[in-house]
């Protein structure tokens, strides 16, 4: 028997907070797949028909306190399939949302909850994991905000959702997403991309913090940010042990980066193109902050994550295949060390607590963003130091990154390009943990 849509409205308030024992909070969300339309072109009078969540595109914003029970009541309301993956959350593999890995795909007009405790705070997505290239590309994704323990000195917290779409000149989707030639290369791209900034108001003087979230199927957004100053001060989710200056930003599909930035001016966001910019977004300053926080911006306070250690064990993973790539022994159009596709059996198997230096080889024409489930782990530099603790990590074309990974956290876990239409076309495994 399944839940009629009225009844389960009726339910889906905004988010409770439940009081329980001691100082445990009990965060409880409501989030329904469904249809909708939407006006993704600010200025023109056209509605896109989209996929959204609770009525909206992107969908509503997730918000909860790190080491806080979280549970979120998914229903799909859509005609197909489902499944919501909680992105760069390190939670109990049974709730990752992967379909076939995880779970069984979330039949049409069914509920299903996912519970968790969100061991670090920082900006996280939730999104399709079920044929994503299309349910990515169509609207299911909001953002999953983790807040600190204790309040951040910033006189705003803004999310700002990067992403493309391809329409047509009604302002429809343009629903080739699986095109062969993309997939083979640069992966499905928009005619149009869009920084949507929440319904906010920014003054001169204010202290803000940015969230940025790269919801794109396949687009790396270089980006320029003016009218703000500040810091970087986390990647992914995580913070940065110094926040760090910046110029321009590289944001690849999946990765967050966290600012804190004072306003002097409109806030503005541009894509960096070879010849010029394209502008994303702009959220105008109205009046003054009397009241500027002068102090040096501080580090955001650290997270849980393990402590970079000597590996037990080295390994090589391979990106192979798309155009101008050469023959591989995969049987799609991508592979990972010779295989295309989710094998039966787990590409490695790691023991409990077991740190992995993976050195992530990319033998192809074209930039990958690979996405490591229910883990971060540390990018190497060029002398094999340790930097950017991350879920996502951009490797050029050509190139290669090397990985410091402490797996501590059991169960199956997918290892993916987050360029989704380079995942569709094969370059995807799994690891299994403990
Ligand atoms: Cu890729």
């Amino acid at each position: 028997m399944t839940m009629d849509r009225r009844q389960f409205l009726a339910t889906s308030a905004a988010a409770t907070i439940l009081p329980s024992l001691g100082s445990a909070k009990y965060y409880e969300h409501n989030l329904v797949a469904e249809p909708i339309v939407t006006s993704l072109v600010p200025g023109y009078d056209f509605k896109t028909e989209m996929l959204g969540f609770n009525g909206s595109f992107p969908g509503p914003e997730i918000r909860t306190q790190v080491g806080q029970p979280l549970k979120v009541n998914v229903r799909n309301n859509l005609d197909e399939g489902t499944a919501v993956h909680w992105h760069g959350i390190r939670l109990p593999n049974a709730m990752d949302g992967v379909p076939m890995l995880t779970q069984d795909i979330q039949e049409p007009y069914t509920t299903k909850s996912y519970e968790f405790v969100p061991p670090d705070a920082g900006t996280y997505w939730y999104h399709s994991h079920y044929n994503s290239l299309e349910q990515v590309a169509r609207g299911l994704i909001g953002p999953l905000i983790v807040e600190e323990a204790s309040q951040i000195d910033v006189d705003e917290d803004i999310t700002i959702i990067l992403s493309d779409w391809l329409m047509n000149n009604d302002g429809q989707l343009i629903e080739e997403f699986s095109d062969m030639h993309s997939v083979a290369h640069a992966g499905f791209m928009g005619n149009y991309a869009r920084a949507i900034f929440p319904q906010t108001k920014i003054h001169m003087g204010d202290r803000v913090r940015l969230r940025l979230i790269n919801s794109a199927t396949n687009r790396i957004f270089p980006l320029k940010l003016s009218g703000v100053e500040g810091k970087i001060v986390a990647f992914d989710g995580m913070a940065l042990e110094t926040p760090r200056d910046f110029e321009d930003i590289i944001i690849a599909p999946a990765q967050r980066v966290d600012l804190i930035v004072d306003v002097s001016d409109n806030l503005i966001i541009d894509q960096l193109l070879r010849d010029g910019f394209f502008r994303l977004g702009e959220l105008p300053i109205e009046g003054e902050n009397l009241q500027r926080k002068v102090s040096p911006i501080e580090a955001l306070p650290k997270s849980t994550k393990p402590k970079p250690s000597s590996p037990n064990r080295e390994l090589e993973l391979v990106m192979m295949g798309g155009a101008m790539g050469g023959a591989h022994g995969g049987d799609n159009i991508w592979s990972l060390n010779n295989v295309s596709d989710m094998p039966a059996q787990p590409c490695e198997t790691f023991d409990k607590n077991e740190t992995v230096k993976i050195k992530l080889v990319n033998q192809t024409a074209f930039p990958h963003a690979m996405h490591l489930h229910g883990h971060h782990f540390y990018e190497l530099n060029d002398n094999g130091e340790v930097g950017d603790f991350r879920d996502t990590t951009l490797i050029g074309a050509r190139g290669s990154q090397d990985i410091l990974c402490c797996f501590d956290n059991p169960g199956n876990w997918m290892l993916h390009c987050h360029m989704l239409s380079h995942s569709m076309g094969g370059m995807k495994t799994w690891v299994k943990v403990g």
